[in-house]
């Protein structure tokens, strides 16, 4: 199978990359390397030591024989660019991974707010009008999120994309349908996927682009059985207060001797997944594509629900570590419950790393060993959902 890997440079779509490649896929990886200027731009670096995108594709060759090729790319201003490479790698199917992907950078600014907006939706709709234009019927995976869905815990389990409703017609006779399940996005970044979602609804329905569509929760863990090769393979991994998701946040501080930074009363629950899953998730998305004339297919991609504050609970039992209970930047529900089905990647043949079986390793072997590379400055989230101050963020500047 011949793939091209949108935001291959990053945290999940790297050790994508490795990961189809390492399967005999051929892979072609394209990425404008924003996230790294971010990286610049707000002084932080990944925990671990991650090599340039050259250097990586190096010692992949050099480690396995398989040669992966990076283009550099912008998805959301070079359309011309990005129809010549789909032309000429003609890939069975495309990964989009390339969006700014973190809620509190979407909410830092008024000029963060516009990037995320414009970045995000221009590079989905780019890719799906270059997809028609250039005449290619590739399979489109696109990485959503469990946050589409909200928080706000109606009680009912979150179906996979779709609810099931009952109306009445104009003779008054009941009528089934099905509808894209109502979104609730909690920040502007999460929005962005929302609107994506009806991206992909229309094309789907007006040109026959065959996509899936996979609402991912919270990704946790760093290594791949792939990054662990070799130093100049290692995966990023995040632990800022804008960048850095809750549990590998968790996992640092612990290992720096910062007290666990729960938001509120910890009462969010939330999604979660290992990096490993990530990519199986993937690999089997891939390889059972939507027929021609599906609709947008969707599958929850999730292993395991957790309650933010009993995540910090394990953590500290596991490691000894303070829970410290702060003021929550963000508008969010205080507690919410979580029930979603996810059978879909199950049924195609996920078998699940737990949270019980991984968290002590992660500590150990990522966590600790980085431990001195932690800039402890840079842990408080700083990004203020409403700002009561008079703050309105503005000084931050969105990256070039
Ligand atoms: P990331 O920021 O590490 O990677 C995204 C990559 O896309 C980066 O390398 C970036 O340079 C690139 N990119 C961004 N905009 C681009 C553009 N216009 N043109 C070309 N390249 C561009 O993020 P990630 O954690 O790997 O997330 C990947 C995807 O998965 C995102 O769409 C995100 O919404 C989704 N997701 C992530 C998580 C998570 O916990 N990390 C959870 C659920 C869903
Ligand atoms: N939280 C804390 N303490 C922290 C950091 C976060 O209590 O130090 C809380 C937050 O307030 C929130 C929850 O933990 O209630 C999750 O926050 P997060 O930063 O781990 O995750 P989130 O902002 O939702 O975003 C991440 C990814 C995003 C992806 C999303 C999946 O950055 O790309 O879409 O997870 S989901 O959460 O399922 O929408």
């Amino acid at each position: 199978m011949n793939i091209l890997v949108l935001g291959g440079d990053g945290f999940c779509g790297w050790p994508t990359a490795l990961h189809l490649s390492a399967q005999g896929m051929k892979v072609q990886i394209a990425d404008n390397l924003s996230r790294r200027r971010i990286d610049h731009q707000l002084g932080i670096t990944s925990l671990t030591p991650i090599a340039s995108i050259e250097q990586r594709l190096a010692a992949w060759h050099a480690r396995t024989g398989r040669t992966i090729r990076f283009e550099a790319l912008d998805l959301a201003s070079d359309y011309e660019a990005l129809c010549e490479l789909l032309a000429q790698c003609a890939p069975d199917a495309v990964v989009h991974f390339a969006e700014q992907r973190s809620a509190p950078y979407s909410m830092k600014s008024p000029a963060t707010k516009r990037y995320t907006v414009q970045n995000n939706l221009a590079a989905t709709h780019n890719l799906l009008c270059a997809l028609v234009e250039v005449g290619l019927d590739a399979h489109l995976v696109h990485l959503g999120t469990m946050g589409v869905y909200g928080y706000g815990g109606s009680g009912a389990p979150i179906p996979e994309g779709y609810l099931p409703v009952r109306l009445r017609d104009a003779a008054g006779s009941w009528v089934d349908r099905e509808i894209l399940h109502p979104t609730d996005p909690g920040s502007v970044y999460h929005m962005t996927k929302t609107q994506d979602q009806l991206l992909f609804q229309f094309y789907s329905k007006n040109d026959g682009v065959r996509i899936t569509d996979l609402h991912q929760g919270i990704v946790w863990g760093t290594q791949t059985a792939q990054t662990q090769l070799d130093e100049r393979l290692i995966n990023r991994f995040d632990y800022d207060g804008d960048y850095g998701t809750v549990l590998n946040r968790f996992l640092v501080q612990a290992a720096v001797g910062h007290p666990l930074t729960v938001h509120g009363s910890g009462g969010q629950t939330r999604a979660f997944i290992h990096i490993q899953d990530t990519v199986r998730c993937i690999e089997l998305a891939l390889r059972h594509p939507p027929q021609a004339g599906q609709r947008v297919r969707i599958m929850n991609q999730l292993t395991e629900v957790h309650r933010v504050r009993d995540l910090a609970a394990l953590v500290a039992e596991q490691t000894g570590a303070e829970v410290r209970f702060l003021p929550n930047p963000r508008q969010e529900a205080p507690e919410n419950d979580l029930q979603v089905d996810h059978r879909c990647l199950l049924d195609l043949g996920l078998k699940p790393t737990t949270l019980s079986a991984g968290l002590m390793r992660e500590v150990h072997d990522i966590a600790r060993r980085y431990a001195q590379r932690c800039d402890l400055r840079k842990i408080p989230c700083t990004s203020r959902w409403i700002r009561d101050d008079g703050d309105t963020g503005a000084a931050t500047a969105a990256v070039a």
